[in-house]
């Protein structure tokens, strides 16, 4: 039996932009771009989840949309996969693990420094934004 552990990342979009977060922990992560979000705890769903990482992480509220086709081993039993989300209320801050956001316009994301695991889901949120 596998019992993977589910990493949820949020693809936060508002204006025509996607919300990049920069990790400042772990070492070996800090100064790494991800969508911001973390592990789903047990009994939790992974919208749920990522609701929680976000509000803890951003000071924000959102609305957990559709699920970004695919899943990516951040390490062995780990597996990261990504929701678009859209903000209600907060204005993100880097309350907890990051200290950088920024929102980025379709063809800035080579801007900054994606942890690999992300790239795939950033640049289908990317698409997403330039279709809509
Ligand atoms: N991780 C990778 N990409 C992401 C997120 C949210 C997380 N978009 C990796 C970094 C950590 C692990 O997953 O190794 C757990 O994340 P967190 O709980 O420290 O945010
Ligand atoms: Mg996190």
């Amino acid at each position: 039996m596998t019992t993977e552990r589910v990493v949820v990342g949020g693809a936060v979009c508002q204006g025509g932009r996607l919300l990049a977060a920069r990790r400042s922990a772990p070492p070996a992560l800090a100064g790494r771009w991800e969508l911001p979000g973390g592990k789903v705890e047990d009994g939790e769903t992974p919208e749920r989840a990522l609701a929680r990482e976000l509000r803890e992480e951003l000071g924000v509220e959102v609305v957990v949309g559709e699920r970004i086709p695919g899943e990516w081993v951040l390490r062995p039993g780990y597996v990261l996969q990504v929701w678009t989300a859209r903000l209600v209320s907060g204005e993100p801050q880097p309350l907890q693990d990051h200290d950088e956001l920024r929102w980025l316009l379709p063809g800035e994301e080579p801007q900054v420094d994606w942890l690999d695991q992300d790239r795939p889901a950033v640049a289908e949120a990317m698409r997403r934004l330039v279709a809509t």
